[in-house]
């Protein structure tokens, strides 16, 4: 595809971190491959944290504003078409936006128009296979498109793939651990046995079982926990139930940190509970292993997509009785976590998923079939 013609991502801030975290990670990924990138959002207010220093090739439109979003309308009034149009989640893109982009195609019969692409959430469950690359009628805008197509990320070769930014996983690789722990504030103790947990998790986490464990444990650890709603929980739990029984744990409580901070963080500890989708598919390519709080769903669905994801990579059932611990069906007692077992599990799980193509590859190649199918002429 043509690098010199840009991309419009949209995406709506429903709640928590991983809307927008997600269509971050997308985005900065296509810019460290020479794409230009129009992120339209309308709730900025999170990448102040998540990415305080921007990032080159995207350009941030907030969508939530109307004095702001209204002069980037008048904008791209009198530019080119864009090539590609990401509607994350099915947010729906500005509807003046997609008005004035069917009036250039009306005006402009020979104009090349965008692939339109709806990204959707990440799930191991069988029907990603069967929708991904599915389209549907652009009702609205048949001269702009006349299809979106539907674009599942997932676990399989049949699927759309996991974000995996390239570039910034050997950044990840070679990082001088020591040197980032200290910029955090963060000491490490001599002791050969210690080790490092993080937790990022929802406010109804389980976090008495990862307190017993880690307090019952004869070797010092420390617990990082990340600034979130569940760091709250910890803090009535430590105060009203372990304050004196506290054992070689130290708990230090972090403050928000940048995405690649956190992915650091992820890469700089010996097991890591992650939430949602984008901090489980970044744990996956950290060397520990994880114990995953799907985003709580109505009717407990999250069991369903843990049922697939726990099915699909074959997980043992003494590590799979933390994954449903963590996710509302407790199966207890549970056995403390061995780590060096667990980590093997985990090696063999990320190996074979190294060997698929990232998401955006595949992406890329996606919008590439699809531009050549349509005839799509380019910039
Ligand atoms: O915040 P989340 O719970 O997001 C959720 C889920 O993605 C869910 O599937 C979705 O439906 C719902 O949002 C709307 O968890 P997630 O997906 O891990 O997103 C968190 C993002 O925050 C991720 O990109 C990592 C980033 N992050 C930081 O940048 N700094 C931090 O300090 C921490 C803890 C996270």
């Amino acid at each position: 595809m043509n690098k010199r013609s840009y991309w419009d991502i949209f995406c709506k801030v429903i709640d928590n971190y991983g809307d927008i975290g997600v269509c971050w990670r997308l985005c900065t990924d296509l810019a460290s491959r020479g794409y230009s990138i129009r992120l339209w959002v309308d709730d900025i207010s999170a990448l102040k944290w998540m990415a305080p220093e921007g990032c080159e090739g995207v350009e941030l439109i907030d969508w939530g504003q109307p004095a702001s979003s209204e002069s980037i309308l008048q904008l791209i009034s009198q530019q080119a078409m864009p090539s590609v149009i990401v509607e994350t989640f099915g947010c729906e893109p500005e509807p003046r936006y997609l008005d004035l982009l069917q009036a250039k195609c009306q005006a402009n019969q020979e104009v090349s128009s965008p692939v339109w692409i709806n990204l959707e959430y990440l799930s191991a469950e069988k029907y990603v296979e069967k929708c991904h690359g599915l389209t549907s009628p652009t009702q609205q805008y048949p001269l702009l498109s006349q299809k979106k197509y539907f674009y599942y990320p997932g676990y399989t070769d049949l699927t759309g793939g996991l974000l995996r930014n390239p570039q910034e996983l050997q950044q990840l690789k070679n990082f001088n651990q020591q040197v980032w722990l200290n910029s955090q504030n963060i000491p490490t103790p001599a002791h050969p046995e210690h080790i490092f947990v993080s937790v990022f998790c929802y406010q109804n986490a389980p976090l008495d079982s990862l307190l017993d464990y880690l307090t019952e444990r004869p070797y010092p650890s420390t617990l990082l926990v990340t600034e979130c709603v569940g760091a709250v929980t910890l803090q009535n739990l430590v105060e009203n139930h372990y304050s004196k029984s506290m054992g070689l744990l130290n708990i230090q409580y972090l403050p928000r940190m940048s995405q690649k901070d956190y992915s650091c963080l992820l890469h700089c500890c010996d097991l890591n509970v992650v939430r949602g989708e984008d901090s489980a598919t970044q744990a996956l390519w950290a060397k520990a292993p994880f114990i995953w709080q799907l985003y709580p769903q109505e009717d407990a669905y999250q069991l369903e997509k843990l049922n697939a994801f726990l099915t699909i990579f074959n997980i043992p059932t003494t590590i799979a009785k933390w994954f449903y611990d963590w996710n509302g069906a407790s199966q207890k007692p549970l056995e403390p976590p061995n780590l060096l077992e667990w980590r093997q599990h985990f090696n063999k799980m990320r190996y074979g998923l190294l060997l698929q193509n990232d998401l955006t590859s595949q992406l890329l190649q996606f919008i590439d079939t699809t531009s050549q199918a349509k005839g799509f002429k380019k910039a």
